[in-house]
């Protein structure tokens, strides 16, 4: 089955979806949009050298994010990856204490020892985002496992990258959470490419949902780039495992960002993917969309954009306002007491 995202030239809005109220399908817009400027924030910080180390945009990955945790009740767990910032901003972590972190500041979520890569909240169910390709996906079986013994009614979401299904964490994940059941909904955004490698000349078959057949589960492919078709798939899935119908697959194709991160190229032209991914971005697709079921007009879209963009440079300013950790505070929060 091949489905790739659809170019927003294309692209046709459906009819007005009857099960979803104008406000939730302004709030997939606002969410989208939100990611949007924080992470154009984060790219301008970074090249200004606000921002130590490396950071991975998830520009053009909004529609998954926004799309998935849609389907979440606010005590569902979230794990996700170095290109995480979207999934931890719309679970509901402070964006001043993101870009705080992602700038080394002591106000940061993880007082600025974590950085980009390794943000986590708790307190709203962002458990963490990870560097290790692949190392999340049992952390976030054993969280699943957790919610089922303790009879919770939690569902975990895990999201990562197609060069991360190549890992054989991925494989062991899937059978143990397959065989237990475990309330759990793999999200794997499919962007084509790992760094430099393009998923044709790693992966022996096109499609990664084949993989979870492989062990029973139920898997879905969605043009990861239609926001409610990954809403859709997702609530399916976060369904399934409510009801302890146990894990579920859902595959996003969907097209990276320009760069693999904000530091490297990876291996292609970054002008040709600029164009790639701006040709199907999620955002001006789910415009069209809003504008042709008449729940807002370009001009309102347009003073929404602005005033998000508006709260993140304020977010971005006071991140910078931040001290650093002190010297003497290197070892605190180290080891579990
Ligand atoms: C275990 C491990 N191997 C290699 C790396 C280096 N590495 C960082 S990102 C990356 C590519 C991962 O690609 P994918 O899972 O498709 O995610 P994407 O970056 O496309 O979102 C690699 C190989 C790593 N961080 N961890």
């Amino acid at each position: 089955m091949t489905i790739a995202p659809i170019p927003v030239d294309e692209a046709v809005p459906g009819p007005r979806p009857d099960s979803i109220a104008s406000d939730d399908l302004l709030a997939l817009y606002r969410e989208m949009m939100r990611v949007r400027a924080f992470e154009d924030e984060v790219i301008d910080a970074f090249a200004r050298g606000l921002i130590p180390g490396s950071t991975h945009p998830c520009i053009g990955a909004e529609g998954i994010k926004a799309g998935a945790l849609a389907a979440l009740r606010p005590d569902d767990l979230v794990f996700a990856t170095y290109r995480g910032h979207g999934e931890v901003l719309i679970k509901g972590v402070d964006p001043v204490g993101m870009m705080a972190e992602l700038m080394g500041r002591a106000t940061g979520v993880c007082k600025g020892k974590g950085g980009s890569m390794h943000l986590s909240e708790p307190s709203v169910g962002l458990i963490s985002t990870n560097a290790i390709v692949a190392g999340h996906i049992p952390m976030a079986g054993g969280a699943a496992l957790s919610c089922q013994f303790r009879k919770t009614g939690q569902v975990v979401l895990c999201f990562f990258g197609d060069g991360a299904s190549c890992e054989g964490e991925f494989f062991e994940a899937m059978n143990m959470a397959m065989l237990w059941k475990v309330p759990l909904v793999f999200i794997c955004e499919n962007n084509g490419v790992a760094i430099s490698v393009p998923t044709s000349k790693s992966q022996a078959t096109p499609d990664i949902a084949d993989r979870a057949r492989g062990f029973g589960m139920p898997a879905v492919i969605v043009d990861g780039n239609d926001v409610l078709a990954v809403r859709d798939a997702v609530a399916d899935g976060v369904t399934r495992a409510r009801t302890g119908g146990g894990p579920s697959f859902v595959e996003c194709k969907t097209v990276r960002w320009e760069r693999h991160s904000a530091f490297s190229a990876g291996g292609s032209d970054p002008v040709e993917q600029r164009l790639a991914w701006q040709r199907v971005d999620p955002i001006p697709r789910f415009r069209k969309s809003l504008r042709a079921w008449d729940i807002a007009t370009d001009a309102q879209l347009d003073a929404l954009d602005e005033e998000i963009r508006e709260t993140m440079r304020a977010v971005r300013e006071e991140a910078e306002r931040a001290p650093l950790p002190a010297p003497e505070s290197v070892y605190d929060d180290v080891y579990a007491p």
